[in-house]
């Protein structure tokens, strides 16, 4: 008896295929023997016995509308997309858990924080902003980072992103944003792009988005993986105790192996080689067992220090630099199992930021309230019914009980007569004062009115903080990254405004820009309605490169191989890279693999035109005599030696591969970012300066022909 396919089993679904459903010489399906595997059905439950034809009159005739099963196959697969997400559309998720660390009570009475140790089960949905759900991972974005963590009061929806703060200070501006970076309406492009001229006329009319650009225009919104970035609440939420005291807090999602982001020019490259570089990446990583993990930080703060803050702590454009307040660990959060199914889970999990449990709170920060506001609309929408947290991927995993009913898909209705509250038949569920969602009961007062803050005013020195907190190559890459992006801009006044911003946030990174653009004069700095920007001291916590791995670990080598490579020196630097944590694939000049030295066949992983260095966090160029003959003829293997010296990477080389960094013309601007391997004091010197990750002191020389 064959096995059944109950599973998703892929040797199971393989075993079903090879020997039941062979091809026969025509091409045709050869139909496997009755009752030897579960029987196709139609969705109401009724055997199929042929899925290969439609019922039609005659062998050359006419289709006839008595074929059931055709109608509902073809009716079932019409319908089978949902509106995508109005923004986030492209995203990717994972299941895992939190982890508490010590108990939080003194700050929260959160169950999920009570108890050291406690796991509760997560999910987290990581996306792009702007594309539609088919773009590519590597745009110019912002990441969302959307946990829901399953805790036993109930699901709480932490919906942040990789960066810290918000372009806009109010929700009512949120569709005016997002219709100016998404594809202009006229003609339906660019496609998952800031870079043209709606987003950055509303950007260069907008002062409080400023701070945002420099975050946006910098390496985060490029990041190397969704294993490598941090995420953020963003806004200012409350946690409140059991005595009912309040402390305000922000949420922060430190990855446990550093940050790391990719060069503009290798992202521009990934998006061709692997439009799906972040899923792939996240997918590998959790099938081979190294799981992602992200350390949850707060930084909590009491009425005075808000007070006492330079900025309004509910102004979602401000951040409060970690130097000033240490964000304190409570807890892990690992993710371990990839969705059995993309669309029953991560397309039709449903985040609401009013998510929340008893003992966390919401601030008065604007565009927080106005979310809280727009997130269940727009599941309603997309997902069609109120019964969305019917969904398993939605529902939570404590016991629940209402009497809500009805409706599209209606799951779970309540049982028995009684479906209201109060009734006298001691029926259905009840209220829990106790236990049960308390608001926080802070007192307000003031006039109904459309007003911003004047304390929301001073939309330069965070920019500027941001700015000056970057290493040297940091700061270019921002200085390039609006080079490029205003580039695109047709129309010269919205570039002029811009400059007129960078004025105000500083007049070298305005100057350098402004060069670029070839604007013949200076503009005027934008008005401000703040007349003094404040010198605030750097903040180390916001460059990328200061707080990089130090290690490979989790990174990917990338090995160029030819037939006769060296085998012990292969082998040894896969164990090596194994030792270090970290992978390696190899890439070979054909689909298969090579023959090493010894005369064993090497398996490679990838044909080098599907194996660009871009793909690979350093590359190793191991090679033999005979075969960088023919390498060095192949403009993918150049090209391959060129770009991950541009891109800044480490290169090892044996000294067969010389030929190759010759035609690739870097054999006279070798720098201590190319090794030659072993090396003198062997592979693990290697390894341990790829914890380096990038020579930036290359830059300058390759991008900028400075020497
Ligand atoms: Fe969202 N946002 N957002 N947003 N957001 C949505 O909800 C909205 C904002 C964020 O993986 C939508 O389910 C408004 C900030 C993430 O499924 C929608 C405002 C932050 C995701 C919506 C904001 C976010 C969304 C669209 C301004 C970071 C993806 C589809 C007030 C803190 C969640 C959906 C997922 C998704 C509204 C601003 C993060 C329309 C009105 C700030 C990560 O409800």
């Amino acid at each position: 008896m064959a096995k059944k396919t109950t599973t998703r089993d892929a040797t199971d679904t393989a075993t079903i295929h090879d020997v039941k459903l062979k091809r026969g010489a025509g091409g045709e399906l050869h139909q496997i023997a009755e009752g030897e595997a579960p029987a196709l059905t139609t969705a109401q439950g009724g055997p199929v016995a042929d899925d290969q034809n439609t019922l039609r009159v005659g062998a050359r005739g006419p289709l006839v509308v008595d074929d059931f099963h055709f109608r509902e196959k073809i009716f079932h697969f019409d319908h089978e997309r949902i509106p995508e997400r109005v923004v986030h559309a492209r995203g990717y998720g994972a299941h895992g858990y939190f982890e508490t660390y010590e108990s939080l009570a003194a700050y929260t009475k959160a169950d999920l924080f009570q108890r050291a140790g406690e796991k509760t089960p997560a999910f987290v949905r990581f996306s792009t902003v702007a594309g539609s759900k088919g773009s590519f991972d590597l745009a110019r974005d912002v990441r969302g980072f959307a946990v829901k963590i399953y805790t036993q009061e109930g699901n709480w929806d932490l919906v942040g992103n990789n960066i810290p703060v918000f372009f806009i200070q109010d929700a009512i501006k949120f569709p005016d944003i997002i219709h100016a970076v998404k594809p202009e309406p006229d003609r339906a492009f660019p496609q998952a792009q800031s870079a043209h001229d709606n987003f950055w006329d509303f950007i260069s009319l907008t002062p409080e988005s400023m701070h945002m650009i420099m975050w946006v225009m910098s390496d985060r919104a490029i990041p190397r993986s969704f294993r490598f970035m941090e995420g953020f609440g963003v806004h200012t939420f409350r946690l409140v105790n059991a005595k009912d005291e309040s402390t305000f807090v922000k949420f922060h999602w430190k990855p446990k192996l550093g940050l790391q982001s990719v060069a503009w020019n290798e992202a521009v490259k990934i998006n061709g080689a692997d439009p799906d570089f972040h899923r792939r990446d996240l997918w590998e990583a959790i099938q081979s067992g190294n799981f992602p993990e992200w350390e949850l930080q707060v930084q909590l703060f009491d009425q005075d220090f808000a007070d006492s803050f330079d900025f309004d702590v509910l102004d979602p454009t401000k951040l409060i630099p970690e130097e000033i307040l240490k964000p304190q660990p409570v807890g892990r959060l690992v993710l371990d199992r990839m969705p059995d199914n993309f669309f029953a889970e991560t397309e039709q999990v449903a985040f609401m930021t009013q998510n929340v449990p008893p003992g966390i709170d919401f601030s008065n920060d604007p565009l927080l309230q106005g979310r809280n506001f727009s997130y269940l609309d727009t599941q309603l929408k997309r997902l069609g019914s109120p019964n969305f947290t019917h969904l398993p991927i939605n529902a939570p995993k404590c016991p629940f009980a209402h009497f809500q009913q009805d409706g599209h898909m209606a799951m779970r209705n309540p049982v028995g007569r009684v479906n209201y509250q109060p009734n006298s038949f001691d029926e259905g569920p009840r209220e829990s004062p106790m236990r049960g969602y308390r608001h926080f009961p802070a007192e307000e007062q003031g006039a109904k009115s459309r007003l911003r803050p004047e304390s929301f005013a001073d939309h330069y020195s965070q920019a500027r903080q941001f700015y000056i907190s970057q290493t040297p190559p940091e700061q270019r890459h921002i200085a390039a990254a609006l080079t490029f992006e205003l580039s695109k801009v047709e129309t010269p006044a919205i570039r002029e405004r811009m400059v007129s911003h960078l004025l105000n946030i500083d007049e070298t990174l305005a100057a350098t820009v402004a060069q670029k653009l070839g604007l013949q004069s200076m503009p005027k700095p934008a008005e401000a309605a703040v007349e003094t920007r404040q010198d605030l001291e750097p903040s180390p916590a916001l460059s990328i490169v200061e707080n990089g791995p130090k290690r490979f670990e989790g990174r990917k080598l990338g090995i160029l191989v030819t037939d006769g490579v060296d085998a012990e020196l292969l082998n040894g630097l896969t164990a090596a890279v194994t030792t270090h944590k970290a992978v390696c694939e190899l890439v070979a000049p054909k689909v298969g693999g090579v023959t090493a030295s010894d005369g064993s066949w090497i398996e490679a992983h990838h044909m080098i035109d599907g194996g660009p260095s871009v793909l690979f966090d350093a590359v190793a160029l191991l090679t033999s005599a005979e075969g960088i003959e023919d390498l060095v003829k192949e403009a993918t293997a150049r090209d391959f030696v060129a770009d991950a010296f541009q891109h800044c990477k480490f290169i090892g080389y044996d000294a067969s591969a010389m030929p190759l960094l010759e035609k690739a013309g870097i054999d006279d601007a070798l720098d201590e970012g190319v090794l030659a391997l072993p090396g003198e004091s062997g592979l693990s010197e290697f390894l341990s300066e790829l914890g380096k990750l990038r020579v930036w002191g290359r830059e300058p020389s390759v991008k900028f022909g400075k020497a």
